[in-house]
C-alpha cells in the first residue's frame, strides 16, 4: 500500500510540475483527487484493509493527499503568475503611439459668412434678433405691406402650415415682432432660415437664410442707408469696394433699391466672376414704407426707417468662391474644411 501511495504522489508531482495552464492543472486534479480520483479511489479501498493497519495507511494517505494539495496549490500559484504576466504584455500600452485624434467637423460656410457680417453690424450697435420659422401670415405679409391679394402672396412661392399660418419667407417677420414690443429707436439684424417653394438648382433651394435689418429713429435718412451698407460692404469685400444703388421695388420699402459692390476680383474692371460688368449684385434695401411704421403705431411724421435684406448663401458663395449652392448643403467634411 504503502509503494502504491508513493507511486500515485509522484505521479501526481510529476504530471503536476507538466501542466502549463491553470485548466491542465484542474485536470491532474480531478485526476488524483477528484470523486473517482486515484487518491480518492485508494481511500474507498480502506474497507479492506485489517482494522489494526487502518490508521497507519490512513496516515500516509492524509499524507499523499496534503503533498499533491501544496504542490499543487504551489504550481496554481506560479501558473496564475505567469498567465497574469501574459495578459499584461498582451495588453501593453506603447504611450509613444500618436494619440488618435477625434474626427471633428468643420465650420460651415455659412456660419463663418454668418459671423462675419454679424460682427459688422454689432460694431455698428445693431443688436441681432431671432423669430419664428413658423410664422403668421400677418407677420410675413400682411405687416409688410404685402396684403391678401398681393402676387409675393402666391402659393407657388410659399409653405403654407395651413390657416394663417405658414413657413416665413423672409425673416423681417421677426422685425414686425420688434416693433410690436420694443419702441423706436431700433436698430437690427434678423438672420434666420426662410423657405421658398422653388426648385432645387446651383442658385436656388427652397430653404435658405436671410440676414435683414432694420433701423428706425427720428432724422434717420436715404444718406443713413448709403452710408451704413456702403462701410458693411467695405468690411466684407474690402477697403477698395464701392458701391452702387439701383432703383427698385419692394412692398415695404419706398423708395427701394438694389445695391452692387465693385467686383472685389477685378477691382470693377471687368472679368468672369462679374460676367464683365465690374459689378456684383449683393443686397435690397429701402427706406421702410409709411404704411409698415403706421401699422405698427409708430407716426411716420416722427419716425422714418431703413432697412436691408441680403442673402446669406449669396455672401458664402462669394466670399469663398463657391459656384454651386448645393455644395453648402451636402455637409461633406471634405468641402467644408476648404474655409
Ligand atoms: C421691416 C420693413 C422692411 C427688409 C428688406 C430687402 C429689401 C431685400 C432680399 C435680399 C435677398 C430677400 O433673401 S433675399 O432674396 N431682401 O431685398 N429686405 S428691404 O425690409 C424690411 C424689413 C423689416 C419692418
Amino acid at each position: 500500500m504503502k509503494e502504491k501511495l508513493e507511486a500515485i504522489k509522484s505521479a501526481a508531482l510529476a504530471k503536476m510540475q507538466e501542466a502549463g495552464t491553470l485548466d491542465a492543472l484542474n485536470e491532474i486534479r480531478v485526476e488524483f483527487l477528484g470523486k473517482k480520483g486515484e487518491l480518492t479511489s485508494v481511500l474507498k479501498s480502506m474497507k479492506d484493509v485489517a482494522p489494526e493497519d487502518r490508521p497507519k495507511v490512513g496516515q500516509l494517505v492524509n499524507e499523499a493527499r496534503e503533498a499533491i494539495e501544496g504542490k499543487l496549490e504551489e504550481i496554481k500559484k506560479m501558473l496564475a503568475a505567469k498567465q497574469r504576466e501574459a495578459q499584461l504584455a498582451a495588453e501593453k500600452i506603447d504611450v509613444t503611439l500618436p494619440a488618435k485624434k477625434p474626427v471633428i467637423g468643420h465650420r460651415h460656410p455659412n456660419s463663418i459668412a454668418l459671423e462675419e457680417v454679424e460682427k459688422i453690424f454689432i460694431g455698428m450697435g445693431y443688436e441681432v434678433v431671432e423669430g419664428p420659422e413658423v410664422e403668421l401670415d400677418y407677420c410675413n405679409f400682411e405687416a409688410l405691406n404685402i396684403p391678401a391679394n398681393h402676387p409675393a402672396k402666391d402659393e407657388q412661392d410659399t409653405f403654407y402650415i395651413g390657416g394663417d399660418v405658414l413657413l416665413r419667407t423672409q425673416t423681417s417677420s421677426c422685425q414686425v415682432r420688434v416693433m410690436e414690443n420694443q419702441k423706436p429707436p431700433i436698430r437690427i439684424i434678423s438672420p434666420g432660415r426662410v423657405y421658398r417653394s422653388d426648385e432645387v438648382d446651383a442658385t436656388h433651394s427652397p430653404c435658405f437664410h436671410q440676414i435683414e435689418g432694420l433701423v428706425i429713429d427720428k432724422k434717420v435718412t436715404f444718406s443713413d442707408l448709403k452710408g451704413t451698407l456702403a462701410e458693411f460692404a467695405k468690411e466684407l469685400f474690402g477697403e477698395n469696394t464701392k458701391v452702387k444703388f439701383r432703383p427698385h421695388h419692394f412692398p415695404f420699402t419706398e423708395p427701394s433699391a438694389e445695391m452692387d459692390v465693385s467686383c472685389f476680383k477685378c477691382g470693377g474692371k471687368g472679368c468672369r466672376f462679374c460676367k464683365g460688368s465690374g459689378w456684383i449684385e449683393i443686397l435690397g434695401c429701402g427706406m421702410v414704407h409709411p404704411r409698415v411704421l403706421t401699422m405698427r403705431g409708430i407716426d411716420p411724421d416722427e419716425y422714418v426707417g431703413f432697412a436691408f435684406g441680403v442673402g446669406l448663401e449669396r455672401i458664402a458663395l462669394l466670399k469663398y468662391e463657391i459656384d454651386d449652392m448645393r455644395l453648402l448643403y451636402e455637409n461633406d467634411v471634405r468641402f467644408l474644411k476648404q474655409f
